[in-house]
């Protein structure tokens, strides 16, 4: 058995996953409810059209559908996120990818993106929100600069290598915590697990460990997959157009006014003590 585990009898399947993916289930239902619903729309519109000719119907204002609403998607993205070392550029290379020259990763050197099929995988730098103020400005920064021309993508996924099991969750958690708002849509990648001296046990062991957090699902991949198996794997995560509203993260932009506020309250506060 490899260094991470403790056994467990409760196998919990995927994650607490089963909840998770009922909900975007349902989430998929209202789509096609809502698609059902537009297909009835166009075909009264045109009853509708000669009545408000014939003055039989008031124009009503149309209200605004919330942009925010999940949409189906062709393009599948998922943006690979974790600390340093972990082992995102390398599943990266693993996964063959070819080149997306791209408008939007242009500007941001430390975001590479790679097509395969209909997914496209982002590399990421590593996440150092923890770390010193300098390098997590920076950090913050690209992030919002990825995400000012890309607004919608479909998937995270905190990659973590298979070690002890609370050095794993210390690392995911180091990334979790910035974006548990996100967490539908964040998969944990477990990589290296060819390390694992007991594959199937140390499965069922990580998923129960990764259970409590919430996520949308566990992958585990090991170095002599190749491409076709992980993509296996990828074809299990439920992908849905997002739209990735920076609001109440870390990585909210705040205007020079706010700053400002924001300066001044912590000025009354300090004066306040003294
Ligand atoms: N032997 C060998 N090890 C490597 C090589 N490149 C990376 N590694 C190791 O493989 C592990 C994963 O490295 P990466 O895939 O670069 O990790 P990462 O998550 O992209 O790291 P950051 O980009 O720094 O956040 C690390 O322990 C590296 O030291 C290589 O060319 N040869
Ligand atoms: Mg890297």
């Amino acid at each position: 058995m490899g260094s991470c585990c403790q056994k467990s009898k409760n196998n919990p399947g995927n994650l607490n996953l089963n909840e998770v993916v009922a909900n975007l289930n349902t989430k998929g239902e209202q789509q096609g409810e809502q698609q059902s619903e537009q297909e009835q729309q166009k075909n009264t519109s045109v009853v509708q059209e000669k009545e408000i000719q014939q003055g039989k119907i008031e124009i009503q204002p149309i209200i605004q559908k919330d942009t925010n609403q999940i949409q189906p998607i062709q393009e599948k993205y998922l943006m690979l996120l974790g600390t340093a070392g972990v082992g995102k550029s390398t599943l990266f290379k693993q996964l063959e990818l070819s080149d997306v020259p791209n408008e939007t990763t242009s500007t941001i050197s430390n975001y590479h993106e790679g097509k395969l099929n209909e997914y496209f995988f982002i590399d990421t730098p590593s996440f150092q929100l923890d770390d010193e103020i300098e390098t997590r400005e920076i950090f913050i920064k690209e992030f919002q600069e990825y995400f000012d021309n890309r607004k919608y993508i479909s998937s995270f996924g905190i990659v973590v290598n298979f070690e002890r099991t609370d050095l794993m969750k210390k690392k995911v958690l180091q990334v979790l915590k910035y974006l548990r708002k996100f967490k539908d849509i964040i998969s944990i990648i477990v990589v290296n697990m060819e390390l694992s001296d007991n594959v199937n046990e140390d499965k069922e062991h990580l998923r129960d460990s990764f259970k409590h957090m919430g996520c949308h699902r566990i992958l585990f991949i090991s170095k002599e997959m190749k491409q076709k198996q992980i993509l296996e794997q990828i074809q299990e995560i439920q992908f849905i157009k997002t739209h990735i509203d920076l609001t109440d993260t870390i990585f909210e932009k705040i205007t020079q006014s706010q700053e400002k506020r924001q300066l001044q309250d912590l000025k009354i506060r300090l004066d306040q003590r003294l």
